[in-house]
Parts: structure tokens; sequence; C-alpha cells
């Protein structure tokens, strides 16, 4: 079985329109092994850095404004295909192009205000795994359940 990892992460918009509670059951109830999970309020620097790539858009500056606003909460999500699987629940980057099912298709209407973040590819999950969470924050455990998720 493979063990793919991804980082999500709840932005301060979906904390304040308590949306926690309802993205961590998707992807608990999908079968993928949470593996660590913090909630705080992230420095301007931390988030330059996770959206580095991003750094000579138009919308960098108000990204990191709203990203910094309040508190986020952060997770490691583990299992087969956990890379493409979060960002098929996440939907599109534009919540209008995400379908009805999705988390971002469910829960909200405006690019700048899209409620969640995912990993777009297992190198940039293990990079972002690592920006956000230090290695004895990661929880090794085996779910008993394995033989009901896995052939
Ligand atoms: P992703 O979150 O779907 O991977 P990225 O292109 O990596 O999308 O952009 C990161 C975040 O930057 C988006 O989730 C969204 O919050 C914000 N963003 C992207 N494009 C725009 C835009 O055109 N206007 C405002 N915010 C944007
Ligand atoms: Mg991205």
């Amino acid at each position: 079985m493979s063990s793919e990892r991804t980082f999500i992460m709840i932005k301060p918009d979906g904390v304040q329109r308590t949306l926690v509670g309802d993205i961590i059951q998707r992807f608990e109830k999908k079968g993928l092994k949470l593996t660590a999970l913090k909630m705080f309020q992230a420095s301007m620097d931390l988030l330059r850095q996770h959206y580095n790539d991003l750094s000579s858009k138009s919308f960098f500056e108000d990204l990191i404004n709203y990203m910094s606003s309040g508190p986020l909460v952060c997770m490691v999500w583990e299992g087969l295909n956990a890379v493409k699987t979060g960002r098929q629940m996440l939907g599109e980057t534009d919540p209008f192009n995400s379908l009805p099912g999705t988390i971002r298709g469910d829960y909200c209407l405006h690019i700048g205000r899209n409620v969640c973040h995912g990993s777009d590819s297992i190198d940039s999950a293990e990079k972002e795994i690592y920006l956000w969470f230090k290695k004895d924050e990661l929880c090794l455990w085996s779910k008993t359940t394995a033989q009901w998720l896995y052939e």
C-alpha cells in the first residue's frame, strides 16, 4: 500500500465560517489517515515561503494578508493517491469552476476566499509538510480498518 502524504490547510475563512469539522470529516470518511493536525495563526514570513511560487502575482500581497488574518488548521493526510485525491476533493482553484460535491464547489464563491489549501504534487506536499510541521509533530500509527480500505 502506498503511503503518499498530502498537506491540507483550512484557511482563515474556513475557520470563521465554521467549516473545520466538515472538512476534517470529509477526509476522514474518505479513508485517508490523519497523521498531523494543528491550529495556529501563521506569520507573513511563513506564508510568503509557502506561496513562494506565486510571489510575482498581482494578488500575492492580498493573499498573504488574507492567510495571516486569522488561525489556520494544518493537517497531514496519508493514503493511496493522497495528493490527487485531496485536490479532487477540493475542486478547482476558482470556486466557480468547482463542481458541487467538492469542498470549494459546496462552500465558497470567490477565488480569493476559497476556504482550503491542498498540495498540488508529491514534491510540493513533502516540502509543505516539513515547512509547516516539525518531524516530531507527525504521528506514526496504524489504522485498524486498513484491511477494509485496501485490498
Ligand atoms: P490552489 O490553491 O488551487 O493550488 P494556486 O494557483 O496555487 O491555487 O493559488 C494559491 C491561492 O492563491 C489560491 O488558493 C487562492 O487563494 C489564491 N489565488 C489564486 N489565484 C487568485 C486570483 O486570481 N485572485 C485572488 N486570489 C487568487
Ligand atoms: Mg497551489
